[in-house]
């Protein structure tokens, strides 16, 4: 049996890739007969990408252990269902205090498992907790039953009560282990679900680790479950009879998850990729918008799918801004974040590296500069050096596709009605930023683009907004997570429709049908459509 994670170096001493991510993922191909019905002994290797040492090892589970999951709990999800929201948030709510207890422990496993600075794993801790404290607080709010009043059908009254869904799928990618499947663990255990979730073959442990911390403080193990293993193992979750899901992933894995839950008639929610245009306006002030570029270019590596993945400066601005950033950048400082304090860590997945090379390749090619960076670190683990690309044009690869990694590709523009036009011309519409001094200009711009979430003057924090959706338009999916509305969307409204006043029992809406009767009713439909004055008046006051 082949370790695909464990492979020997090669003789160029770079460290092999962690994961290739072919259409059909290594893993799948390594272990082509899976077992369907028996527990699997067969594991994932975990290596970290700072120094290729073995972190641990997972269970690649398959279709029996994924559906003995499921339905573990969705016994543990009637019993949570029926206590009242105030004592299913009180009870998540325990979830802060743990995190801040064992906030050290969360840190080192996403420092560890993805290679990246402290700050940056800080960030995915931040992000947990404070969905944690604004969906406990404000649940029963959310969902608390809704009265509608109905317009014309004054004798009856009509509610809509949240009611929870079920067992909820996660599925997860590797580049924020712990933000990306808690956020969506918080959510569906407050609106009454149970949960389980396929974090990425890439980096399972932090979850693991997440999931230690959650079951200490007394919710039902069942009621959270990790299920690890790769593609086929998501696959098997999302066909053992959950009632939503939520993916988040790449573009080509999105259809398919998306074809598979269509087939079964379930919800999901598709969080796929990004190519985040920056609009660096002829107004907009040169340091801000310099420095904005950077961290948004490379925090997390440039492994965020709200990371700034093109540049579109326009004349005025566009000389200055490309001196600063290109200093800004040479400033930083990459290593490994357990020994030093860095401001760049690794790259998550060896693949990301050779997408980089890539697009780099090809953007010189056709006639891009290397203003700074452009290949791998030499030495141990998975580095590649933060790249600032200039003199790109918009036929480049690299300001067409995900880039994914370290590489920041800037092109001059005329005006902003070339950089919006540039910016729509992309079949991804995940995220934008618009950097401007003047913001009324600023928000004229941010709503001419074909994205999500429009930023102005900063970047990457609206991520850590609980309050607003977050989610994309175009091949960057559908559904959204984060919001009142998606912890509403872990439950079906049930519309209950009840009696204000009875009708009489002769009503025409009942048998028998008479000729009075359809003369009765035409006469009323008619002058209720008609809208005269007096009696539009009259419906509307009762
Ligand atoms: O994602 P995948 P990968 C982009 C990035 C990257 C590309 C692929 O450009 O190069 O996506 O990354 C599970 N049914 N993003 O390979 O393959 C899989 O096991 C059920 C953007 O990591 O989409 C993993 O848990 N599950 C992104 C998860 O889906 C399936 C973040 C994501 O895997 C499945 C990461 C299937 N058919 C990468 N196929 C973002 N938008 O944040 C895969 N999986």
């Amino acid at each position: 049996m082949r370790d695909a994670h464990c492979e020997p170096r090669g003789a160029s001493g770079k460290l092999p890739p962690r994961f290739r991510a072919n259409e059909e993922p290594l893993m799948a191909q390594a272990f082509p007969a899976s077992p369907t019905t028996t527990p699997s002994t067969r594991t994932l290797v975990v290596q970290s990408p700072i120094d290729g040492s073995r972190l641990g090892e997972v269970p690649l589970m398959g279709d029996a252990e994924v559906h003995a999951a499921v339905e573990r709990a969705r016994l543990a999800q009637r019993a949570w269902a029926q206590l009242p929201i105030e004592t299913r948030a009180g009870r998540v709510a325990r979830v802060i205090d743990a995190f801040v207890e064992r906030l050290d422990d969360l840190v080192d496993a996403v420092v560890l498992e993805t290679g990246k600075p402290r700050n940056d794993a800080l960030a995915e801790w931040i992000t947990v907790v404070d969905a944690c404290h604004y969906f406990t607080r404000h649940a029963g709010r959310i969902l608390a039953d809704t009265s509608i009043t109905l317009h014309h059908m004054k004798w009856r009254g009509s509610y809509v009560t949240y009611v929870p869904m079920g067992v909820v799928a996660v599925i997860s990618p590797w580049n924020l282990p712990l933000a990306i499947p808690m956020g969506s663990v918080i959510e569906a255990l407050i609106a009454g679900n149970a949960v389980v979730v396929k974090p990425s073959e890439v980096t399972p442990l932090t979850l693991l680790k997440a999931k230690e911390v959650v079951d200490a403080i007394g919710i039902p193990t069942d009621l959270f479950q990790v299920v690890t293993g790769d593609a086929r193992t998501g696959a098997a979750l999302i066909d053992a009879g959950v009632q939503k899901v939520v993916f988040t992933g790449g573009v080509s894995s999105g259809r398919r998850v998306g074809a598979a839950c269509a087939e079964r008639l379930i919800p999901c929610v598709l969080e796929l990729g990004g190519k985040a245009p920056l609009i660096a306006c002829d107004d907009c002030e040169i340091e801000r918008t310099a420095r904005s570029i950077v961290a948004g270019g490379f925090i997390n590596s440039g492994q965020l799918c709200i990371s700034v993945e093109r540049v579109l400066a326009t004349e005025a601005v566009h000389d200055r801004l490309v001196d600063r950033v290109v200093a800004l950048t040479r400033e930083l400082r990459q290593g490994d974040p357990r020994a030093d304090d860095v401001d760049v860590g690794a790259i998550i997945f060896a693949k990301q590296m050779d997408i980089a090379e890539a697009h780099i390749k090809d953007a010189v090619a056709r006639g891009a500069l290397v203003a700074t960076g452009g290949r791998r670190r030499p030495g141990p683990g998975m580095f590649f050096e933060p790249t600032v690309l200039t003199r790109c044009t918009p036929e480049m690869t690299v300001m067409r596709e995900e880039i994914f990694g370290p590489v920041v590709p800037i092109m001059k523009v005329r005006d902003e009605d070339e950089a919006v036009r540039i910016a729509n011309d992309s079949p991804l519409g995940l995220h934008a930023y618009v950097f401007s001094r003047d913001k009324t200009r600023a928000r004229a711009v941010a709503e001419r683009i074909e994205a999500g979430t429009v930023m102005i003057n900063d970047v990457l924090v609206s991520y850590c907004a609980p309050e607003a959706p977050f989610g994309g338009i175009k091949n960057s999916g559908y559904g959204r997570v984060h919001s009142d509305d998606s912890l509403r969307a872990m439950c079906y409204a049930r519309h209950v429709n009840h009696e204000r006043f009875a009708m009489p029992l002769n009503s025409p809406l009942l048998f028998p049908y008479t000729t009075a009767k359809y003369r009765g009713m035409r006469a009323a439909i008619r002058a209720t459509f008609k809208r005269t004055p007096l009696l539009g008046r009259l419906a509307d006051l009762l």
